[in-house]
């Protein structure tokens, strides 16, 4: 068994759980926020058989859109804030997934 630990954005996560629980999955959204731009994403973690892996990452890609976003604290190419600071464009998603082995599951 695998536990996949997806962090998608907020626009996507609607799309991303209907597919999963038209397709008999469970799934569990979690709200979080992002270390880089510091605004909120969401991770879905999501424990399946290993052959089924490769099914949720196609749902996962069929429904997670990459979007550029702007960094919201201007970022200097020195590294801080000051007078020559930008907004950053930066491409986010589709998702972000790490998978994991279960060393057991129980359902009490
Ligand atoms: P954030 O940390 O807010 O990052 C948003 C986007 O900013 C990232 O998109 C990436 O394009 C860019 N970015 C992140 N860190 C950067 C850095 N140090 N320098 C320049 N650009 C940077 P994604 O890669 O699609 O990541 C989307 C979200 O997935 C991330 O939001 C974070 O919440 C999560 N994530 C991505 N990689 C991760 C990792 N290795 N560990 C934990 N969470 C991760």
């Amino acid at each position: 068994m695998k536990l996949l630990v997806t962090v998608v954005q907020d626009q996507d996560v609607q799309k991303l759980l209907e597919r999963l629980t038209e397709e008999g999955f469970s799934a569990t959204k979690l709200a979080s926020t992002g270390g880089f731009l510091k605004v909120g994403n969401t991770t879905v973690i999501v424990g399946v058989d290993d052959d089924k892996v490769e099914d949720v990452l196609t749902f996962t890609r069929e429904t997670c859109e990459k979007r550029d976003q702007y960094s919201p604290t201007p970022v200097s190419p020195f590294g801080r804030s000051g007078i020559l600071s930008r907004p950053q464009k930066v491409a986010v998603g589709g998702a972000t997934v790490f998978i994991l082995d279960v060393e057991r599951f129980e359902r009490i």
